[in-house]
């Protein structure tokens, strides 16, 4: 797979490097690892991202290499800018968001690199997948490092690091490969500094978040003989607290702190009035299962899916979707 890639960055020059609307961690330390790859040959990388560089992953930046899309201005001409376009950490061409309509309207030819689990990818020239990969950032740095040689770049170890703790939640998750490990390790002995990426990328937290992380926990209600623990927000909580859609990040996983719990939920009304649904599983239960059932999807142990409102009624529906799979698969352990 990575020597297809190889060959698919061959050709072009000027390349367009995009990840997810709403970019994460592990999408934005890819983007920047695989400019410094293209760099290192040679090449001409840009980064578009949309809406923008989160604060959080600031720092990763170095180069101030990060555009913000901005369809008015600076890329207008965007789509017949690259020679060829790839799409990092997704491998739906919506999501890309505000920045999708350019992709369709370009005519470079267009790949995805990913490590979601999902069907086979749609709208690309060519597809990079490895769902046995933990990030994006592993394949970008799997592709790089035996080229490039070791120590890489300072600012390019970095952004491999962030990639890798913010896909496995600091090596929390049980994505946490020995592989990752083994990564890790050599990042840290070219210079990457843990404490300092983990304190850039997690402890980043504003009051407005914690109070709405306060208002979600307080709610929060166990099902299940205490197996499901879910939590809902409301428009009207997000205003009372100042918080932003970025405040709900890792919220979800937080039920997991009981004991008791196997599957965390949370139902998130969005200004639009549809129904996000997160949901996070321990170990023995399927929630790509449940979330494959409203046309969502993603992993066995962490999975999304977007419902129609009311709030009530979707939430009445989560509720007997998942204690069913509990029922399934707690039975079998
Ligand atoms: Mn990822």
């Amino acid at each position: 797979m990575l020597e297809r890639l190889q060959l698919f960055l061959d050709q072009p020059s000027r390349i367009l490097l995009t990840t997810h609307e709403n970019p994460d961690g592990d999408g934005i330390g890819a983007c920047l690892a695989l400019a410094h790859y293209l760099k290192f040959l040679g090449k001409v990388p840009r980064i578009v991202v949309s809406p923008s560089l989160p604060d959080n992953l600031r720092w990763l930046d170095v180069e101030g290499w990060i555009e913000a899309f901005d369809m008015e201005g600076a890329h207008v001409d965007l789509a017949q800018w690259p020679e060829a376009w790839l799409l990092i950490d997704a491998s739906e061409p919506h999501r890309l968001g505000p920045m999708h309509p350019v992709f369709e309207s370009t005519q470079a030819p267009r790949a995805c690199l990913d490590h979601h689990l999902k069907d086979a990818p749609q709208g690309f020239e060519e597809e990079f997948t490895d769902p046995t990969a933990t990030a994006s950032g592993e394949l970008v740095y799997d592709l790089a490092a035996p080229r490039m040689g070791l120590p890489l770049p300072m600012p390019m170890a970095e952004a491999v690091y962030a990639s890798l703790i913010a896909d496995t939640g600091n090596f929390r998750f049980s994505n946490s490969t020995g592989k990752v490990h083994r990564m890790a390790a050599s990042l840290i002995e070219q210079g990457v500094q843990p404490a300092r990426s983990y304190q850039r990328l997690f402890l980043q937290d504003t009051p407005s978040k914690l109070k709405l992380w306060g208002r979600a926990l307080e709610r929060m209600y166990l099902l299940g003989n205490g197996a499901f623990g879910l939590m809902v927000i409301r428009q009207e909580d997000m205003a009372a607290c100042g918080a932003t859609q970025d405040d709900l990040d890792e919220l979800v996983q937080q039920p997991t702190r009981l004991a008791s719990v196997e599957v965390a939920g949370l139902l998130y009304e969005a200004w639009d009035g549809r129904i996000k649904l997160s949901l996070r599983s321990k170990e023995a239960v399927d929630v790509n299962a449940v979330c494959r059932l409203f046309g969502g999807g993603g992993h066995r142990l962490a999975s999304g899916a977007k419902l129609d409102g009311p709030l009530e009624a979707a939430q009445a529906r989560v509720e007997a979707a998942v204690l069913a799979q509990l029922e399934r698969d707690l039975s079998r352990v």
